[in-house]
């Protein structure tokens, strides 16, 4: 399998969950800056929506969207655990989590990340995010990860965008249950050798 991907981007989420499943692949740097590989290969001949993650099958199939990718990775070993069986109650949590990550935390860091975006704009995606932080630092009240006790496949997702709340200038440093869940995860040694692999850590 290969996973194309860029440094600390949400690619590092399914680049987590590959390293936690202890699963071969090869990592393929995929700038989202000039949608370029490497070896100068056009990233859209490869993926026409341009962007990263990308998950190639060893069968040449190709699978795009975050969400859609950590499921298949963890569908693939189900005895580690990180993520339930389909069709019970904690899969549709699960999904749930991966869903409120993609579309209220996610895509509300983008328009930060966006040179375009003019200041005004940005102070509306900082406090929408800082409201949706909050929520979430009410779920985690009592909890070690989204869903209890165990690890799973939403916890990667989350800790990938939490990530990028300070360079954008989320201040969040005060929810002490998302912090808790960050040094947590910042702690497992699956997290810590996808961040070495991507540059992000010594
Ligand atoms: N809906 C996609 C969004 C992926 C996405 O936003 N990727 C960003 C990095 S976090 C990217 O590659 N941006 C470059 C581009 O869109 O050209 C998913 O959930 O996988």
């Amino acid at each position: 399998m290969k996973l194309y991907y860029s440094p600390g981007a949400c690619s590092l989420s399914p680049h987590i969950v590959l390293r936690e499943l202890g699963t071969a692949f090869e990592p393929v740097l995929a700038s989202t800056k000039t949608h370029k590989l490497a070896d100068g290969t056009d990233y859209y001949t490869i993926n026409p929506k341009g962007y990263v993650p990308l998950l190639e099958l060893d069968d040449g199939q190709r699978l795009s969207e975050g969400p859609a990718i950590v499921q298949y990775l963890a569908d693939q070993v189900p005895a580690k655990g990180l993520i339930a069986a389909a069709g019970t109650m904690a899969r549709y949590r699960q999904i749930e989590w991966l869903n409120f990550i993609s579309t209220e935390l996610h895509k509300s860091y983008s328009p930060l990340f966006n040179p375009a975006m003019p200041e005004e704009g940005k102070a509306v995606y900082r406090k929408r995010l800082r409201g949706r932080y909050e929520y979430l630092d009410q779920q985690l009240e009592g909890k070690s990860f989204v869903m209890g006790d165990a690890f799973s496949v939403p916890d990667a997702y989350l800790f990938t965008v939490t990530n990028w709340a300070k360079p954008v200038g989320v201040d969040i440093t005060d929810l002490k249950n998302v912090q808790a869940f960050m040094a947590r995860m910042a702690a497992r040694p699956g997290v810590q050798a996808a961040m070495k692999a991507e540059g992000l850590l010594k």
